[in-house]
Formats: C-alpha cells, sequence, structure tokens
C-alpha cells in the first residue's frame, strides 16, 4: 500500500493526493478499460495529483454487518478506486477489513445493469419491457397508487418490503426485526410509515438466532471474533469464517497456531474445514440432534460444571407440572424490589423463579440463594415441582450417541472425541451463523447450544462464546454507546400510527386471504427497498404468484434485480458512495460522487412521497440536520465523533481505550445472569395465529426436518439434499455483473460429490438439471470430493440471467419457521441430472 501515514498526521480533510505520472493515465472504472484483476490488485494510484479526491464510506455489501469501511479514490467526478481503510490505530493492526469484494465499488456504481431513470412497465409483469418517465411521474403514480389502495382498504393496504443490506439511518430500513412492538430506525422508511399506517415486511434471512437470543439471551454471550485467541477448542459450527466472515479467519488461524484446536461440523468440506483439526460431515438439519447427543455424553461422563448450572444457569429453577416455573408469587411471597424503571422512577418489583436451598432446607428467590440445588423433584405450596435440569435430562435421554452416529451419518467415535474436547480441553466456544439457521427445525439447535455450553461451563467467561461478532461492525470503534439509540428522537412522529409488521414471506398466504393471523390484512401496493426478494428469498414462484396479485408492485433498487423485473414501477436509487449517510451515533459515509443518472437516495424518494401524499412537513430536517442531530451526540462531542469531526477528518480510528470512559460504559450489552436453555414464555414473533406447542418450544428438542430428511415422503422421488451458502465471491445478490468478479467466479455452479457425479453420469464441468417439484436450475456442475454423497450445493446470490436456465431459489420451499420467522432456504430436497438441452 502506497499510504503509511494516517490521515491525522498532518494530512488534511479532502486532502489531494500525489500521483505518479503512470498512474496519471490509468483509465477510469466504469469506462471501457480492461478489467483484470492485476489491475485491481495493484495499488495503481500510488501517488498524489490534483485530480484526485479522497472520500470515506463504505463497501455496502450485505455481509452481516454495517459492511467494512473504504475509502474512495474520485477523479473527473467519477469514483475510481475503492480500497480497504488502512488508517487505524497502530496499536490495532488487528482491524484489517474489506475484500476484494469490497474493492469492486467503482464497477457496481458505473455496471450495465444499473437503473439510471424511473422505469414503467410497458408489458407483461416481468417481460422486461420499459417505458423511461420523469420523477413527477414517477412519484404521482406510485401516490396515487398508494392514496386508492388506503382510501379503499385502510392504511395497512400499502407495504414496504425491506431487506439489510447497507446501514445509514437517513436511508436504510434495517431494524431492530426481533423487538416487538417492530422498531425501527431510519430516518426515511419509519417517519412515513409512522405517518401513513402503512405495513411493513421484514426481511426472513438470519431471523433463527436474533429470536432465539430474545428468548434465551444467546447473542448475549457473544465475544468479538478476537475472544477465539482465548480458546483451547473451537467449534466452527454451522460457519465458514473463511468465506464469509471474513474479518474473523485470521483470528481463528491464529487460535490454531498457538494451539487451539479447531473442530468443524459441517456437511460440505469447506475452506475452513480444511484447516481443521476434526471434521465431521454432518447430515443436514441434524445439528440439534448432535448437540443433544453431545450433551447426553458429557452428563455421562460426568464432565459438567455444576457451579455453573447452579448459579449461571437456569437449571435449578423449578419447573412445575405445567411447564411454568414456580416464581414467588406461587409461594405467597412478596416480589423482590429490582432496578429503578426510568419510566417511573421506582424499582421494579421481581416476582423472581423459586429454587431450593439444600443446606438451609428452604425455598426462596434465586437471585438470593447461590448454590441451590440443581437436581431433584419437590412438593411446595401445593405444587409438585422438579428442577429444570432434571427435567432436561430426562427429556434429553433418547439422544444416544449411538443413535446420533446414525441420524447425523457421523461415527460414533468422533462425536464422543468433540464432546471431550469441548467438556474438557476448556475453554471452549462455539461459534455459529447461518448453517444452523437456515432449515425449519433451526430454532432448537440455538436452545440446545445453550443447554451444551451451559453444562460445560463454557459461557461468560474468556475463550468462550455461543457467537462470535463481526469485526466490521466495530472497526470504527467510536461508538460502544452511541449506536442507534441516538436515532430515537429523529423517528418520533406527532399522532403516529401503529401499523402491522410482518415477515415479507408471509406474502403469498396473506394475498391468498386477505388476512393475517386472523386478522384483515388487504395488502395491495407493496414497495420493495434494499432487498431482492426474487433473487434471495425463499419459495420464489410462490413469491411471483403472490405479486402477480397486488394492484401495484414498486421496486426501487439501484439495479435491475431479478426483483425489479416484476415491478411496475423501478425507481433508480443512489448506492453508498453516492450520498451522504450515517450509522447512527458514529461513522459517517460520505458522499464522494454524483449520483449515476437521475438516481436518487431513498431519503428523496421518500421526501417526494410525503410531499405528494399530503405531508410536506414530515421531514422536518434537512438532511445534514438529521445527521448532525444523530452524530453530535454528548459522546461522540466528548470523543471527536461529531458531524464536523468528520467532515474534517473522513474517517476517525479511535479505540474503547482511547476514549472517554464515562460513555463507553453506557449502552453496553448486559449479559443475563442465567443461560437460558428452558423458556418458560415461548412466543412467535410473528402474530400469525398458530398455537404453539409448549412441550417442544420450551425445553431442548431435536424435530425432524421438514423436507431435508431421510424420512421425508420425498426422500425416495429426491435423494439429494440441496443447499446454498454464502459463497466467498459473492455478497448476496449485490454483485451484479461485476467483471472484476466474473473473473473469479464466472458463472454459478453446483457442487457434487464424485461418487453422486459418477452414479449419474456426471463429469467435471458439465452442464446439469437440478430439480424438484417446485422447479429448477440449469449451470455448470464442479464434481468434488468435498460435499456429502447425498448433497448438492446449490448457487446462491446469483439471478435469472446468471443461470443456463430456471433459478436456484426456485427449488426452495416458502415455508418458513413459523416461530422465528426465519426462511427454511436449505428445506431442499432434489435431483439432478446431466441437462440435454431440450425444452423445459
Ligand atoms: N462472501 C460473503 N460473505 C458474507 C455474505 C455473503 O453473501 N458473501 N453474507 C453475509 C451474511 S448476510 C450472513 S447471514 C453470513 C452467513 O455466514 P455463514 O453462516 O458463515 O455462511 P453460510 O455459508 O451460509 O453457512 C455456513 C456453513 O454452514 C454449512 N451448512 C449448511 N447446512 C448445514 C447444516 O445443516 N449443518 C451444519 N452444521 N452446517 C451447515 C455450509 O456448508 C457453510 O459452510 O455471511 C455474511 N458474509
Ligand atoms: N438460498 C438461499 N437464500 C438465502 C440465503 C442463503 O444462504 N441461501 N441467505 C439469506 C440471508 S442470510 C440474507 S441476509 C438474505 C439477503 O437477501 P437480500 O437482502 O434480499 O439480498 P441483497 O442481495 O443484499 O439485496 C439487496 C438489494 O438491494 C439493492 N440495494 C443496494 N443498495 C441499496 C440502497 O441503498 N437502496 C435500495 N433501495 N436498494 C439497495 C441491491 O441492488 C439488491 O438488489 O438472503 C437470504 N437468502
Ligand atoms: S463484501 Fe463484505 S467483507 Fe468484503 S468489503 Fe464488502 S462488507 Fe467487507
Ligand atoms: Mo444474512
Amino acid at each position: 500500500m502506497s499510504e503509511t501515514k494516517s490521515p491525522h498526521a498532518g494530512l488534511t480533510r479532502r486532502s489531494f493526493l500525489k500521483t505518479t505520472a503512470a498512474v496519471a493515465g490509468a483509465a477510469a472504472v466504469g469506462e471501457a478499460v480492461t478489467p483484470n484483476l492485476t489491475a485491481l490488485a495493484a495499488d495503481t494510484r500510488s501517488g498524489e495529483t490534483p485530480e484526485e479526491q479522497v472520500f470515506y464510506s463504505a463497501c455496502g455489501g450485505n455481509c452481516g454487518g454495517p459492511s467494512c469501511r473504504m475509502k474512495g479514490i474520485v477523479r473527473e467526478g467519477k469514483l475510481v478506486q475503492v480500497k480497504p481503510v488502512s488508517d487505524y490505530n497502530a496499536a490495532h493492526p488487528e482491524f484489517k477489513t474489506g475484500c476484494v469484494k469490497g474493492q469492486t465499488n467503482p464497477q457496481r456504481l458505473y455496471g450495465t445493469k444499473r437503473v439510471l431513470y424511473p422505469l414503467k412497465r410497458a408489458g407483461e409483469r416481468g417481460a422486461g419491457e420499459w417505458e423511461r418517465i420523469s420523477w413527477d411521474e414517477a412519484i404521482t403514480l406510485l401516490t396515487d397508487k398508494m392514496k386508492a389502495a388506503q382510501e379503499q382498504y385502510g392504511d395497512s393496504a400499502i407495504a414496504f418490503w425491506h431487506s439489510y443490506v447497507g446501514s445509514g439511518i437517513l436511508n436504510h430500513a434495517t431494524s431492530y426485526m426481533p423487538m416487538k412492538p417492530r422498531g425501527g430506525t431510519s430516518v426515511s422508511l419509519e417517519r412515513f410509515v409512522k405517518k401513513t399506517g402503512a405495513t411493513v415486511m421484514t426481511p426472513a434471512a438470519d431471523l433463527c438466532y436474533m429470536w432465539m437470543n430474545n428468548l434465551t439471551g444467546y447473542s448475549t454471550y457473544s465475544a468479538p471474533a478476537s475472544e477465539v485467541l482465548n480458546s483451547k477448542t473451537i467449534l466452527l459450527w454451522g460457519i465458514n469464517p473463511v468465506g464469509a466472515s471474513r474479518d474473523m479467519w485470521h483470528f481463528v488461524r491464529k487460535a490454531k497456531e498457538n494451539g487451539a484446536t479447531l473442530i468443524t461440523i459441517d456437511p460440505r468440506f469447506q475452506l475452513s474445514a480444511a484447516q481443521s483439526d476434526l471434521y465431521l460431515p454432518v447430515r443436514p438439519a441434524t445439528d440439534g440432534y448432535l448437540a443433544l447427543a453431545l450433551c447426553n455424553h458429557i452428563i455421562d461422563n460426568d464432565w459438567v460444571d455444576w457451579d455453573f448450572l447452579a448459579n449461571e444457569s437456569v437449571a435449578p429453577f423449578l419447573r412445575k407440572e405445567d411447564g411454568t416455573l414456580l416464581h414467588l408469587s406461587d409461594l405467597g411471597m412478596e416480589p423482590e424490589e429490582g432496578p429503578v424503571d426510568a419510566a417511573t422512577g421506582k424499582p421494579k418489583a421481581i416476582d423472581a423463579e423459586v429454587v431450593y436451598d439444600e443446606a438451609a432446607g428452604e425455598f426462596g428467590s434465586a437471585n438470593k440463594i447461590s448454590d441451590p440445588a440443581v437436581r431433584g423433584s419437590f412438593e411446595v405450596g401445593g405444587f409438585k415441582v422438579q428442577t429444570v435440569f432434571d427435567y432436561v435430562v430426562s427429556r434429553i435421554k433418547e439422544y444416544t450417541v449411538e443413535k446420533a452416529a446414525e441420524v447425523c451419518d457421523v461415527p460414533a467415535e468422533k462425536i464422543e472425541e468433540v464432546a471431550r474436547l469441548y467438556a474438557t480441553a476448556k475453554p471452549a466456544g462455539i461459534a455459529t451463523y447461518q448453517g444452523c439457521g437456515h432449515y425449519y427445525n433451526s430454532r432448537h439447535v440455538y436452545k440446545n447450544f445453550m443447554l451444551l455450553a451451559s453444562l460445560t461451563g463454557n459461557l461468560g467467561k474468556k475463550g468462550t462464546y455461543a457467537y462470535l461478532e463481526h469485526l466490521q461492525e466495530h472497526t470504527e470503534v467510536g461508538s460502544p454507546a452511541g449506536g442507534t439509540t441516538s436515532t430515537v428522537d429523529l423517528i418520533k412522529v406527532d399522532d403516529a400510527k401503529q401499523g402491522v409488521a410482518v415477515t415479507g414471506q408471509y406474502l403469498p398466504e396473506i394475498m391468498e386471504s386477505g388476512k393475517f393471523g386472523g386478522k384483515d390484512l388487504p395488502i395491495k401496493v407493496v414497495y420493495v427497498m434494499q432487498g431482492n426478494p426474487l433473487a434471495c428469498d425463499s419459495g420464489r414462484q410462490a413469491l411471483i404468484e403472490a405479486i402477480k396479485k397486488l394492484d401495484f408492485f414498486c421496486v426501487a433498487d439501484p439495479h435491475m434485480s431479478d426483483t425489479a423485473r416484476y415491478a411496475d414501477l423501478v425507481l433508480p436509487i443512489a448506492l453508498t458512495w453516492e450520498k451522504e449517510d450515517a450509522a447512527g451515533g458514529y461513522a459517517l459515509f460520505e458522499k464522494a460522487v454524483e449520483p449515476a443518472g437521475e438516481c436518487k437516495t431513498d431519503m428523496d424518494v421518500f421526501r417526494m412521497l410525503a410531499d405528494k401524499m399530503g405531508f410536506p412537513d414530515l421531514y422536518d430536517k434537512t438532511d445534514e440536520e438529521y445527521l448532525r442531530a444523530a452524530l453530535d451526540t454528548p459522546f461522540n462531542k466528548a470523543n471527536g465523533f461529531t458531524y464536523d469531526d468528520y467532515k474534517e477528518k473522513g474517517f476517525i480510528a479511535k479505540f474503547p481505550e482511547d476514549m472517554a470512559p464515562a460513555a463507553a460504559a453506557s449502552g453496553a450489552a448486559t449479559a443475563k445472569k442465567r443461560a437460558v436453555f428452558y423458556i418458560e414464555k415461548p412466543y412467535a414473533k410473528d402474530d400469525n395465529g398458530r398455537v404453539l406447542d409448549m412441550d417442544i418450544e420450551r425445553a431442548p428438542y431435536f424435530e425432524e426436518p421438514l423436507e431435508a430428511s431421510v424420512n421425508s415422503p420425498e426422500h425416495e422421488k429426491y435423494p439429494l439434499f440441496g443447499f446454498s451458502v454464502h459463497e466467498i465471491y459473492h455478497a448476496q445478490s449485490v454483485l451484479v455483473d461485476i467483471p472484476w468478479m466474473n473473473e473469479l467466479r464466472p458463472e454459478p455452479r453446483i457442487e457434487i460429490n464424485e461418487d453422486a457425479a459418477r452414479d449419474r453420469g456426471i463429469k467435471q464441468g458439465d452442464t446439469v438439471r437440478v430439480f424438484n417439484d417446485r422447479g429448477f436450475v440449469v449451470c455448470k456442475a464442479v464434481v468434488t470430493k468435498g460435499i456429502r454423497p447425498d448433497c448438492i450445493l446449490l448457487p446462491h446470490g446469483w439471478q435469472t440471467d446468471d443461470f443456463i436456465a430456471g433459478h436456484s431459489t426456485d427449488l426452495t420451499r416458502v415455508d418458513m419457521d413459523p416461530i422465528t420467522g426465519n426462511s427454511a432456504y436449505n428445506e431442499i430436497l432434489c435431483e439432478v441430472e446431466l441437462y440435454d438441452g431440450g425444452a423445459e
């Protein structure tokens, strides 16, 4: 890299870089340049020139966090290069983020699939025939449809369907999905929704662990990725850091070099597995079973941390026969005084759980008795009770190592070895992510992990974790306190209406019945933003049918996405680098260039919508005023993260130890006192009217997958498990038509085991058709040893034009887990054959 100096060391904001003569000749990306990786890798603009300007923003990929901070170089009004910010505090060399995908930002801005003008549908829905119209015509058309729908069917007839891409308080819809009532943080969307009472259709991805965190405190046992350096045993269980958590992998590598044992549990011998000490090629969707078998083996060998169970988990709580827990009020005892409630100014009354104090022979509050009984059955206050631990042990007895070996299709000795290492080579951590979240039965996995971790005391201390945090969320460690909380005031609206929030994936059900959860929900107009459901959500064909039933379908997207193709109206949206925004409370994303064509920001569009809907004062501040209000918090003022600070410096690297201590403490997540593996009051994210089987939802459990099972009725016809991953050279579906990326991964490919391929006459590079009753996809095959013989890896993040025929998402089911609202993306059985090129 050319820049060894920090930008603070004498260089001023908007400083012009010196550029060597050789570099000055380099053509701007976005024009017809030879796109090759050599050009990307070389720091071609290694000098400084008066013609170049530097800006700091973010990659804008959807990588599970607010996305990596990046530095952009602008020449003649065009973004010509984007590279990772290398200006972190020298004391924190680990804060290296950004990957090759982020560096393709210039090609994302100026690619051929960019939508440059508002487009109105000219042919059939999905036919790709468009008429260019003006912004005024577009907004009039849309608001006329919205007004008509609301007049005839009520406020909830208009709906905003969003997903996760990007971050920024002005433009980005990303909300705290798991919270009830839904609490969004986006100025543009939230203010509009509150004013109009519109429905919000929330994402169906990533919800499983988030919702289970809500019920069990799962992620409160998270740790930054660097925590793996303190672990003796690391379980990579349904996570692929090499491919999908780029910021974590170098820590895992280092931990391994330091002597930690690395274990990967994954149906695919992926890049992280290849570097592990132990690899369990588990059958898909059986992780919940495996976890409980590990628990039984640990209990049988008494590798149990009784102290943790008694004092830091729900194990000693007393379960009544109806499944609920014994509380103080059950015994006529007064509630306890809790912390002061900010709203009332009075201490909260806590009806604490009761435990049994063996030494004193007394029952009392779990918060007051130390070392309570973890085992035992009692009769107290007219209730027959049993400790949660004893109940759970009896419930999980059936999940033996021997049976798990069969169900999960991994040797019993390997299961026992994992149990031994995790329970005895401590501290140990479970790093998990979506590999265990994309099945219908996934929610139980996280519950079972909580039991496994509690049994062994591998929670809440150095070197332990149930979930690893992305570094990129903390690259600008500016605001442990700020976060999005500072935007709360900015989304307050007078006479706010509380509309319906529903997982978007329920659209087919809603369009069929006009209802959701038994209540009328006549959705007529849908506006999609920051999501590409027809490429990324499951049940694509069902979604297309549902969209066809809408009166009007509008998609706001910078690119002609698969979803935009089905729209009645496409609105061209500005990308990162074309707009100024801020991650609430810290980090300003700078505007580097003017939006391409007639693109506008999401915020601009909402301002126009508000005007035409008759609320010209809805947005009471300018963009800059909102950003100042979000950034200029007391904490940020004390620490030099104000709007003006950013305007001057562009990027500010500070770490907690460099910051005012008072503020660093506030807002920090407080870990739940006890690890929850028995949920007293489970409830569903969506008010979908489903009745929960409490017996199943409360305790650790293994539920048969919906489809991805050898016991499934479809298994005989479709013997292959189809699943997809977050591909290393893909960032969901945002990297469309990027020449640099096309060099690395020119086309979508399935992966098939060599035995399965041989049985079907499929050879390396053959074109194949993967199919089931829902749909098919045609693409090239990679024949490999690195995947289970009963599995097919399906492409994810690709779009219709990329496939030879069909779409990988056509094979997915629309059904989602009704409790967490997570799509069952991987609940797929399928078959594969050589493609003969014939008509479908
Ligand atoms: N390059 C890249 N990085 C990304 C993203 C991207 O699109 N591209 N997206 C980001 C986002 S939004 C997310 S949510 C994360 C996801 O990050 P990860 O969860 O790490 O990624 P995945 O590839 O979905 O799944 C992880 C692993 O689970 C395995 N797996 C599949 N089924 C099963 C199963 O039944 N059991 C077990 N044990 N393993 C299984 C897969 O083979 C895969 O190796 O990645 C983020 N990072
Ligand atoms: N089969 C399968 N399906 C999956 C997964 C899987 O592993 N397998 N993973 C799931 C996961 S974990 C996730 S997070 C989801 C991701 O699903 P999505 O979030 O729907 O996927 P993206 O490709 O990120 O969609 C973002 C869209 O927003 C557009 N966009 C980008 N910036 C902006 C902006 O500033 N404003 C507006 N209005 N639009 C913008 C992009 O061009 C793109 O079309 O996919 C899920 N789907
Ligand atoms: S694609 Fe993901 S890892 Fe790569 S630069 Fe963008 S946000 Fe960072
Ligand atoms: Mo995700």
